[in-house]
């Protein structure tokens, strides 16, 4: 028996009722004035989502239902005193409002292990449909796309599910997808970069530490360093181009499998999931460069300096939003400063770190001159031995999952109608500031 789900309805049906209501007798009041300003810099700080996994403060980051990152690692359940949390726990915070105890998180990982048994066959076969060069999360996201045909969603719409009753089978796709996702991004990795040396799960095993175990790493470390990971990035509120693809995909009834896939899209942008790898190609370049891996002050301040006059982003660098270090890098700066800090790549993250900043900041232009997530995780995949670049992105993706699709449980059970803002012609704006 799921009682997971007993306790989703039970807390889920008066917070709808709460939504219905305040929707009825609020609706015509008004919350926010928008400028022309923030329309054409990306809707930026317009409050237009409702999202009750995360919520970001640009100064603090990102607090998962009220906990910040310092206090997950601190009350999250973990498989051993000093270790990491396990992701199990973040998706039962995200998606009930309350901490898990150890027996809570133990059921996700035994529930998930055995919904990942189930994955179909065509599945694998579309990624081997794909040439091996082709990016992993090309090979992710049609695989994504292939398993929806196991969606309940989409049969219990056809079979004409009342709509009060939506978040039910959302719950059981949800439950299913994240549960094959390590399993699919495993297979990936072993084909692309390991021969096709498969590694079966271990049903045994947490969820994140079975992914590191198929993908060929069993060191205690490394699958910490996975439970971290998976941990971080799993949300960042509902208006990064992941969460805000997967959500407004989902307001159109899509089943959970196109919505999540719309998610990766984004994701797989360089502005967005996709800078952690081409971090790794910025640092790489420069040792190439430079013929070093530790080089001077002086040195990292003109290939910095390089990149902005030849017109491209320093990656890892920046935030819609935040305007401080991201929390995320902070806390796996913490994770190899105890492990790993003499990492010739963790030594030159700290360096990048000194100088950036004050680079950024004299353009006058960057709001946000602070390293994000990006700057600093694929230096510590690759300083455990996970050193191909290109499925950064995908895990970034598996750990992306468990925030966005707990969020799309939520938005069926809030009943949220189809997403469809206004949108007007160049002329419109004109007119409306008086643009002569
Ligand atoms: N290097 C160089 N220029 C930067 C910059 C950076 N790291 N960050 C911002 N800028 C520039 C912008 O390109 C923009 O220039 P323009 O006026 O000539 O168009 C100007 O500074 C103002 O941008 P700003 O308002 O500060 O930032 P945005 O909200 O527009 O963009 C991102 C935010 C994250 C896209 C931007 O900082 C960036 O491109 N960073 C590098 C890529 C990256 O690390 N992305 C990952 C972000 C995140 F953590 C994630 O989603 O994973």
């Amino acid at each position: 028996m799921d009682y997971i789900k007993d306790k989703l309805i039970t807390k889920g049906r008066p917070q709808a009722e709460i939504v219905k209501r305040i929707q009825k007798e609020y609706g015509d009041s008004v919350i926010q004035e928008t400028t022309l300003g923030q329309v054409f810099s990306g809707m930026k700080g317009v409050v237009s989502l409702l999202t009750c996994t995360s919520k970001l403060d640009p100064d603090e980051g990102i607090r998962f239902r009220g906990y910040s990152i310092p206090e997950l690692r601190e009350k999250l359940p973990k498989l051993s005193e000093d270790g990491e949390p396990l992701p199990e726990g973040l998706f039962y915070l995200m998606l009930l409002g309350e901490l898990p105890n150890d027996e809570d998180v133990k059921f996700l990982s035994d529930s998930w292990a055995k919904r990942a048994q189930d994955i179909p066959q065509h599945a694998f076969d579309v990624i081997n449909a794909l040439p091996k060069s082709s990016h992993p999360m090309i090979q992710f996201n049609s695989a994504i796309l292939a398993m929806s045909t196991e969606s309940h969603f989409r049969r219990a719409y056809l079979a004409g599910m009342d709509k009060r009753d939506y978040w039910d089978p959302m719950y059981e796709g949800v439950m299913d997808l994240i549960s094959r996702l390590p399993v699919i991004a495993a297979y990936i990795y072993r084909r692309v970069f390991h021969d096709e040396k498969y590694i079966d799960p271990d049903p045994s095993l947490d969820w994140a530490g079975n992914l590191a175990h198929m993908m060929g790493f069993e060191s205690e470390e490394v699958k910490r360093l996975m439970r971290l990971y998976m941990v971080i990035h799993a949300d960042h509120e509902g208006g990064n181009v992941s969460a805000h693809a997967t959500h407004l995909v989902g307001s159109a009834l899509s089943n959970p499998y196109y919505s999540f896939s719309a998610g990766m899209n984004g994701l797989a942008g360089p502005l967005h999931g996709m800078a952690n790898q081409n971090v790794m190609h910025w640092l790489q370049r420069l040792m190439d460069e430079l013929g070093t891996d530790a080089p001077t002050t002086e040195q990292v301040r003109e290939y910095a300096k390089a990149t902005l006059d030849s017109g491209r982003v320093i990656p890892g660098y920046g935030h819609a939003v935040l305007r401080k270090t991201d929390p995320r890098f902070a806390v796996q700066l913490d994770f190899a400063n105890k492990y790993i800090p003499e990492a010739p790549l963790i030594k030159l993250v700290k360096k990048i770190y000194d100088v950036v900043p004050d680079i950024l900041t004299e353009t006058g232009k960057v709001k946000n001159p602070w390293p994000n997530v990006d700057a600093i995780s694929g230096s510590l995949l690759s300083s455990y031995g996970i050193t191909e670049y290109p499925v950064y992105t995908m895990l970034f993706g598996v750990s992306r999952a468990l925030g966005v699709l707990t969020q799309l449980i939520w938005d069926r059970l809030y009943g949220l109608p189809i997403e469809r803002p206004k949108s007007q012609n160049l002329e419109w704006f004109k007119d409306k500031v008086g643009f002569k």
